[in-house]
C-alpha cells in the first residue's frame, strides 16, 4: 500500500548479514520457486513509468491534476516525462527479456484509450497493441490491470468513484479494452489496490483526487467495487482463454501487546486493511466491524450489487509490503505503535516477510472459495546509487531471498500461489513520493534516461537461468 505517511519514518536499515553477502539469492533446492511453472515477473503501472502525458490523443488525468497542484506531491514531481516509456518501450521490453523474466504485469491508462465520450482513441489502443504484441512474440506472459489510479480528469469533474455512474463507464471502458486486445493478454486484473484508491484518495487525500471524508472512502469503494464486478463478466464474454481477477494491497496488523483490547485493535487494522475488500469480493458483504470502527460510514448499496461484486475470480492478485504494530485507541480503533530496532526501507516501511506468510494462510482458512494467487508486487524502496557502473542494492536482494521464503512457506502450507511479480522492473514514479523513492530492480537516471540493472536484478536472471537449464 502506498504512501500512508502515517507509515513512513527516518529509520535506516541495519547492515545485512555476511551470510546473506556469501550467498546472496539463490533459494533453497527444495523451494517451490525452482518450479518452472511458478512464474516470475516484474510489474509497472501506466502513471509511473509512460510520460507522453500530452501526446496522441491522452486526455488528463486525475494524477495529472494532483501532482500538478503545489504540495501535492514532493519536490513537485509529476509523471509527465517518468521513464519516458511511451518513447522507449522497446528498449524496455528487451530489457525485461534480457533478464529472464517470465511475466510482465503492467497496466492500461484509461485517459490514453478512450475519449471522453468513451469512444476508442485508436493512437493510444496501438500503443498497447504493439507492446503487447512485442512482449507475446518474446514469450513473456502479460497481466494487464485497467485501472491503476488513473482515472480521466472528465470522469472525476462529475464526481469520480463518488458517482456510481463511473461504475458503469468503466465496465463500458472494460468492454472496449477486452474487445481490443482479446487474445494478446494472458491475465486481466479489473482495479489495482481500490484500498489505495478509497482510502488515500477519498478517505485521507494523500492521493489523487486529494479528498478526505470517511464516508467518501467506503461509498467509493463500494463503485470501485462495482466496477471490478460489472466488468468481469464483460472480460469473459470478450475474451474467454484469459484468466480474469482483481489486485489487492493486504496490510498485516500486529498486537502491541497480548491484552484483549490490542488483539482487537490489530483484528480492526486487518479488517480496514484486508476484509474491506476481501469480504465483499469472496462472501459477498461487507465486513460489520468495518462500521463499528467508522460508524455512519455505510454506502449506498443496491439490490443486486453484492452479486455483482462477488463474481467468480480466476486468481487474487495480492500486493504486500509490510506489517504495522497496533495497540488499542479506545473508541477510534486502532493507533500505529511504530516498532524500535528493526529493519525498515527507504519508505520506512519495517521488512516482516512472515506477514505475508501469515496473511496468505489465513485467507485461505478464512475464504473457502480463495481463487488462485499471484503476489502481483512485493519489493521495496532503496536510495539506490550508481557508481563505477554498478547499483548495489544489498538490502533488496536479501528483502526479495527472505520473502521467496515466505511464499514458498504458504505454498508447503497449502495455499495456490501460482507466481510473483517484482515490484518494480524500474525505478519509477512513486505518487506522493515522486521520484525520491527507488522500487526498481533497473536503476533510472531521469536526467538522461539511462537504465542500469541493479545487482538485485542480476540475482534475479542468474536465478530464472539455473532454473530454466534444469528443465
Ligand atoms: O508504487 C506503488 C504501486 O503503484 C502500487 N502498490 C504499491 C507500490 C509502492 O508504493
Amino acid at each position: 500500500m502506498a504512501n500512508d505517511a502515517s507509515t513512513v519514518s527516518d529509520a535506516r536499515p541495519p547492515a545485512v548479514s555476511n551470510d546473506l553477502l556469501a550467498d546472496p539469492f539463490t533459494p533453497p533446492a527444495d523451494s517451490t520457486l525452482w518450479r518452472t511453472n511458478f512464474l516470475l515477473g516484474a510489474a509497472t503501472a501506466s502513471y509511473q513509468i509512460e510520460g507522453a502525458v500530452n501526446e496522441d490523443g491522452r486526455l488528463p488525468s486525475i494524477w495529472d491534476t494532483f501532482s500538478a497542484t503545489p504540495g501535492k506531491v514532493l519536490a513537485g514531481d509529476t509523471g509527465a516525462v517518468a521513464c519516458d516509456h511511451y518513447h522507449r518501450w522497446e528498449a524496455d521490453v528487451d530489457l525485461l527479456t534480457s533478464l529472464g523474466l517470465e511475466g510482465y504485469r503492467l497496466s492500461v491508462a484509461w485517459p490514453r484509450v478512450t475519449d471522453a465520450a468513451g469512444k476508442p482513441n485508436r493512437k493510444g489502443l496501438d500503443f498497447y497493441k504493439r507492446l503487447l504484441a512485442r512482449l507475446k512474440e518474446k514469450g513473456i506472459q502479460t497481466f494487464v490491470t485497467l485501472y491503476h489510479w488513473d482515472l480521466p480528469q472528465h470522469l472525476e469533474d462529475r464526481g469520480g468513484w463518488l458517482n456510481r455512474d463511473t461504475a458503469y463507464r468503466f465496465a463500458d471502458y472494460a468492454d472496449l479494452i477486452s474487445r481490443e486486445l482479446a487474445g494478446m493478454v494472458d491475465a486481466w486484473a479489473t482495479l489495482n489496490e481500490p484500498w489505495c484508491s478509497a482510502y488515500l484518495g477519498y478517505g485521507n487525500g494523500h492521493h489523487a483526487p486529494g479528498l478526505a471524508d470517511g464516508r467518501f472512502a467506503t461509498q467509493a469503494m463500494h463503485h470501485l467495487l462495482l466496477a471490478h464486478g460489472l466488468a468481469i463478466p464483460v472480460l469473459r464474454a470478450n475474451d474467454p482463454a484469459s484468466q480474469k481477477g482483481i489486485v489487492a494491497n493486504i496490510g498485516r496488523g500486529t498486537a502491541d501487546s497480548d491484552s484483549a483490547a490490542d488483539r482487537r485493535a490489530a483484528h480492526l487494522f486487518e479488517v480496514q486493511h484486508n476484509a474491506w475488500i476481501l469480504d465483499p469480493l469472496l462472501k459477498g458483504e461487507y465486513p460489520q466491524d468495518l462500521f463499528e470502527l467508522w460508524p455512519g460510514t455505510e454506502p449506498l448499496v443496491l439490490d443486486g450489487d453484492m452479486q455483482t461484486i462477488a463474481a467468480p475470480l480466476d486468481f487474487l492478485g495480492i500486493n504486500y509490503y509490510f506489517r504495522t504494530n497496533v495497540a488499542s485507541d479506545g473508541a477510534r480503533g486502532f493507533r500505529d505503535v511504530p516498532l524500535e530496532g528493526v529493519e525498515r526501507t527507504q519508505m520506512g516501511w519495517e521488512v516482516y516477510p512472515d506477514g505475508l506468510r501469515d496473511l496468505l494462510i489465513g485467507f485461505n482458512r478464512t475464504y473457502a472459495n480463495l481463487p488462485p494467487i499471484y503476489i502481483t508486487e512485493n519489493g521495496m524502496a532503496s536510495d539506490d546509487k550508481v557508481v563505477d557502473g554498478r547499483v548495489d542494492d544489498t538490502q533488496r536482494i536479501s528483502f526479495l531471498k527472505r520473502h521467496f521464503s515466505a511464499v514458498d512457506q504458504a505454498i508447503k502450507a497449502g495455499v495456490d500461489i501460482r507466481g510473483y511479480f517484482l515490484w518494480s522492473l524500474m525505478d519509477n514514479f512513486e505518487w506522493a513520493f515522486g521520484y525520491e523513492r527507488r522500487f526498481g530492480i533497473v536503476h533510472i537516471d531521469y536526467s538522461t534516461q539511462k537504465r542500469t540493472v541493479k545487482r538485485s536484478a542480476e540475482c534475479v536472471a542468474k536465478f530464472l537461468k539455473e532454473r530454466q537449464a534444469r528443465i
